[in-house]
Order: structure tokens, then sequence, then C-alpha cells
């Protein structure tokens, strides 16, 4: 079925979440009883290892107990700021490439995060029925960690692809986005991020046990999650289109590529293009919450070369006991 743009609900920034008044009683409780971080503008609470924006976590939970993807589902996830946006939109293109063309598709319409919204974010507005009204296959999206995931999602067979991004890269995207949430929140300094975020203490954080649980459970399960890097896809979209597509079960024909479509697909939904829709959609009042730069290494412009040591070295210790590198 196609998805009618007019039932589409815009898909506000997930930061919202730290505004909504938890109000249930038994989540009150627990959050109360969670470690606090008071240094991020907006209070974080510490959930089973990672930092939460604290008024989001009942959202969090309540997606953990209940959601049940169906059977065709494709989940996106990541660590916020590491190419979610765009992974978005390549595997709603990708999946529903039957339905549109370039010249009519939603996307010219609509942000990425309109046609894959974030499921935690539906649980915390208490707007989760919403998640049931989209027509199937449905393409969702989620920031937080694996074992985060409801049971009924790992379990499912419905596949799960994972994007990361070179930590450095993510904290200047990171802070740059939560610079323009001024009207929600004091920013912080580049330094005081920065800080933050080498103690793991930033929402959805520490970033290396987000991305090393996906990755571990993609070396058991690699039918189950597909990891990606933002620098990789960067150099080879159209092969990171390909694997997209062979790994959620519709890879190209032999006459689809032939007719250039994956190519298509990649310049699509590349930076430009998508910023582009973007800039005519929004008449001039592009936020950029989710296109600023689109490049890999934008770190060295904000960072001392100590302070990217630093951080590598972190990142290093941390993941000394595993295979995997950004
Ligand atoms: P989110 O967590 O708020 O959804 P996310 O989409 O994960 O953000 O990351 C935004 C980054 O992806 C931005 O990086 P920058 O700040 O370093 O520029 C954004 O520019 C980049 N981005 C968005 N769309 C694309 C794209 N099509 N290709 C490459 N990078 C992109």
């Amino acid at each position: 079925m196609e998805i009618q743009e007019s039932n589409l609900k815009p898909s506000p920034p997930l930061v919202v979440v730290s505004k909504i008044e938890v109000t249930d009683g038994k989540y009150k409780e627990l959050i109360d009883s969670l470690p606090k971080e008071e240094r991020f503008p907006v209070s974080l609470r510490k959930y089973q290892g990672f930092w939460e924006f604290q008024n989001g976590i009942p959202g969090i939970l309540a997606m953990k107990e209940d959601f049940k993807p169906r059977h065709d589902d494709v989940i996106v996830s990541s660590f916020p700021k590491s190419g979610t946006t765009w992974l978005k939109a390549l595997t709603f293109t990708i999946l529903h490439r039957d339905k549109y063309t370039f010249s009519s598709h939603p996307l010219l319409k609509l942000n990425p995060h309109d046609c894959v919204p974030f499921i935690e974010l539906h649980y915390a507005l208490k707007d989760e029925q919403y998640l049931e009204t989209l027509p199937s296959p449905r393409v969702l999206g989620t920031h937080v960690p694996y074992s985060q995931l409801s049971d009924s999602t790992k379990t499912s067979t419905c596949p799960i692809i994972y994007i990361c991004r070179d930590p450095k890269d993510v904290i200047v995207s990171f802070w740059h986005m939560f610079s323009k949430f001024d009207a929600l929140m004091e920013p912080l300094s580049f330094k005081q991020t920065y800080d933050l975020f080498c103690e793991g203490r930033v929402p959805y954080g520490p970033v290396w046990d987000h991305v090393l649980e996906y990755y571990t459970k993609s070396l058991s399960s690699p039918k189950k999650i597909l990891i990606l890097k933002y620098a990789e896809m960067l150099k080879d979209p159209t092969n990171g289109v390909m694997r997209i597509a062979n790994f959620i079960g519709c890879p190209f024909s032999e006459e689809e590529m032939k007719s250039g479509l994956v190519e298509k697909i990649a310049k699509f939904c590349s930076f430009n293009e998508l910023k582009n829709f973007d800039t005519k959609r929004s008449e001039g009042n592009l936020k950029n919450y989710y296109y600023r730069k689109g490049i890999v290494g934008d770190s060295q412009n904000y960072m001392t070369p100590e302070m990217a040591n630093k951080l590598d070295e972190i990142i290093k210790e941390k993941l000394c006991d595993s295979s995997f590198t950004f």
C-alpha cells in the first residue's frame, strides 16, 4: 500500500522528550532512584548503563515492554548524529522503490524522520498507536541501545540496520545540533560538550557501549543486524545502497542495476539532494538540525590534536576487547 503523505505526522526533534512531564508514579519513583547528570542542560539519568533524557525514560520503558514489530518491519538504529537521517532516507527509498518515482517521492515533501518515525518518541508522547496506522512494510527508527529494545524486536526476524560514525565527528555534529535548541535549553560550550562526551554522559551515551552492543550482536546474528559505517558509506554510497537492499531481502535485479537505479537512489539520498528538498520545503527557514556539512573529519576544525588523541585513546581502551574499529 502507498503511504499517504497526508497521514504522516511531522516528527519533532527527539529532544522534545526532555520537556514531557512525567506524571506516572511508577516511572517517577524509578527515575528518582537513578543516577543523575546535571551538567547537561536538561537532566539525564543513567538507566541500565546508558544516560537518557530523564523525561524520555518512560517512553523507552514503555517501548521495551510493549513494542511488537510486524514481521516485515525494518528497524534502523544509531547513536545520535551518526547518519540516522541518511540511513532512514536510504532504507525507505530502497524498500519502497516500486511504489514511487523520484519526481513524486514522499521525501520531496517530507523529512526522512516523518517517513521513518522514532519508536521511542511516539511512546514518550503516548502516541504509539500512530505507529500502527502506518502501512506495511514499515521502516522505523530508534536511538536506544540494543539491550533496551523490546524482547519482541530482538527475537523477531525483522532486520536491524545500525549506522555508526567516528565519535569525534559525532561530537561536533551533536554540539551544533544542541546549540540550535536554545529555546529549549541553555547551550553548552564545545569544550563542555566534549568533556561530557568523553565521560559518556550525553543522551544515549556512552557511544562506545552503544556501538559495542549492536556490533557484538551482529557477530552472533549477522542476518539480524547489519553494521554500516558513515565514512564507508560516504566513500562508496552505491555499495551501501546494495548492501542495504540485500540485507533487507530486496536485492536489485539485473534490470534495475542496468538502468542505474542503484546510483540514482544513492544520489537521491545524498546530502546535497536531501538538504535541497528540506530547504525548498522550509522556504528559507531551514533549522539545519539534520543537514549541516555531511563530511568526514570536521572534528579537526573544532578539536586540538590533544583533544582528538585523548578521545581516540578512550575509545581504543573501551574497545580493546573487541575487533570493532570506527
Ligand atoms: P539525528 O541523530 O539528529 O537524527 P543524524 O542524522 O544521525 O542526526 O546525523 C546528522 C549528521 O548526518 C549531520 O552531520 P554534520 O553535523 O557533521 O554535518 C548531517 O549533516 C549528516 N547527514 C545528513 N544527511 C546526510 C546525507 N544524506 N549524507 C551524509 N551525511 C548526512
